[in-house]
């Protein structure tokens, strides 16, 4: 491993043809590379200056600079950061010079590592800055947001100070058996006690995994018959003709991908071969593909036209898809009756009409923005965790928070209660980084930017 205690240097904006292009430097030494590079030193205080820059005699650039002294930094270490004219080659020149002068090259996101290991953020903060960094949609951006303030990090930390009181009573009783008078350790009020916790952890759990699926992408297959307008109708919903439309049945042989942004949500499309009866091998194979696709997707549309509504494939792919969130689409809405849309809508709660040739939508949008979207994500008052590995920690620890209940209502001895609770606990400071491994961390921190 590269050392922690080395200056290291990244570019943080991209590397392209463009205005300005930001270069940061953070370390022990940043004060002394800069000043190898300008003609009058600058001093060890929080500063912006015009300055330029030179190799040895030659002028390289003319640049600002804003320098930033460790502790108050967002390393929490010496930081310059260098606003330098942005070519590529000029920015490249200049990272150049500065590992020449002493700084080594920094790796993806060890500006946040740095940062999280001298104290500046905890690990749902600096999680929150990848998530902000890479938000596909609003809400995305705005629980990226919350959670690098760490605006409602108080909540699991409260949670942690619960269990940690809950871990205390019960040791003490373990400690002093024959003293039963230790406050708050009857079996009632553990129970108690653990209960509330369990029921912010649950549903800590529950919005995030909802969230995680809005925010990354709701897996979302469209299938159905042949020639009822699948294809037609991803390509109205990423609005670009991405599949293939003709009035030929078994069009789509094989997947075709798109993903659409709503205002507060993401769908990972997946267009299927239409299923029907087919002797034709390669559309064998695309149908059978078609019916792994719904296995693997969270979200279905179903679209049918309304003469096949009621066959037999379509009651089929209807128990094929069993209890999965799924709509059923009625497409091609031009050919049919109002009085056919409200019969069709009697029967079925959960149908939509389109037109997807004319890209006449809105009414499934509208709809299932409305399926996904619960009002306490848009309120966004509580702390949500859209990152996986973040999600399966919450997981976790309500599986062990949830078997120590279990065992306390069983009257299993104490002791043994106390054991999950305490694994629960170290799950909690994984969770806020206050207990990590190093190898864990540097893995965490590698999937972020270079330069962040
Ligand atoms: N009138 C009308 N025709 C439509 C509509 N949507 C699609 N079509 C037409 O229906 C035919 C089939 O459309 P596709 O989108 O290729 O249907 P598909 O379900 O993907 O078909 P396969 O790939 O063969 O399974 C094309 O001729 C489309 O132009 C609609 O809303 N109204
Ligand atoms: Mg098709």
């Amino acid at each position: 491993m590269k050392s922690i205690n080395q200056t290291i240097v990244a570019p943080t904006t991209s590397l392209t043809n463009q205005a300005i292009a930001l270069i940061r430097i953070s370390g022990d030494e940043a004060f002394d590379i800069i000043n190898k590079l300008i003609k009058y030193p600058i001093d060890k205080t929080k500063n912006v200056l015009f300055k330029k820059l030179y190799d040895e005699k030659e002028l390289v650039d003319e640049v600002i600079i804003t320098s930033f002294v460790a502790p108050n930094s967002f390393t929490g270490e010496d930081v310059i950061e260098i606003a330098c004219h942005g070519g590529i080659l000029n920015t490249q020149r200049i990272i150049k010079l500065i590992i020449k002068k002493g700084a080594r090259m920094a790796n993806k996101g060890e500006f946040s590592q740095r940062a999280f290991l001298n104290n500046k953020i905890d690990l749902i903060q600096a999680e929150g800055i990848n998530d902000l960094i890479f938000a596909k949609n609003e809400m995305a951006l705005k629980i990226g947001v919350n959670n690098m303030g760490g605006i409602y990090n108080n909540g699991i930390l409260e949670i942690k100070n619960q269990l940690l009181d809950v871990i205390s009573r019960i040791q003490v009783s373990i400690d002093y058996p024959d003293y039963d008078d230790v406050e708050g350790s009857s079996i009632d009020e553990l129970t108690l006690s653990l209960e509330k916790i369990n029921v912010y952890v649950d549903k800590l759990l529950k919005r995030s995994k909802l969230a995680n699926s809005i925010t990354n992408g709701i897996k979302t297959a469209i299938v159905g018959k042949t020639n009822v307008g699948k294809s037609s109708l991803l390509n109205a919903l990423i609005q670009e003709e991405r599949a293939i439309v003709t009035d030929i049945e078994g069009t789509t042989r094989d997947i075709v991908t798109g993903q659409i942004n709503f205002q507060n949500l993401t769908l990972d499309l997946v267009d299927t071969a239409g299923i029907r009866k087919t002797n034709d091998i390669v559309e064998k194979i695309g149908i059978e593909k078609s019916l792994n696709v719904i296995d693997n997707s969270d979200f279905i549309l179903l679209v049918v036209n309304a003469e096949n509504i009621y066959d037999q494939d379509n009651k089929d792919l209807i128990s094929k898809i069993g209890d999965k969130k799924h709509l059923i689409v009625v497409n091609k809405k031009d050919l049919i009756s109002n009085k056919d849309i409200i019969e069709i809508s009697k029967k079925f709660n959960n149908v939509i009409f389109t037109n997807a040739s004319n890209y006449d939508v809105d009414d499934l949008i509208n709809c299932i923005e409305k399926m996904f979207l619960n009002e306490e994500l848009l309120k966004n008052e509580n702390l949500v965790l859209i990152n996986i590995e973040q999600i399966n920690l919450v997981e976790q620890i309500k599986d062990k928070l949830l078997k120590s209940l279990n065992s306390i209502l069983e009257g299993m001895p104490i002791d043994i209660v106390n054991v999950d609770l305490n694994v629960a606990w170290n799950l909690l400071n994984e969770l806020v980084g206050e207990q990590y491994d190093e190898e864990i961390i540097d893995n965490i921190f590698k999937k972020y930017c270079l330069g962040k």
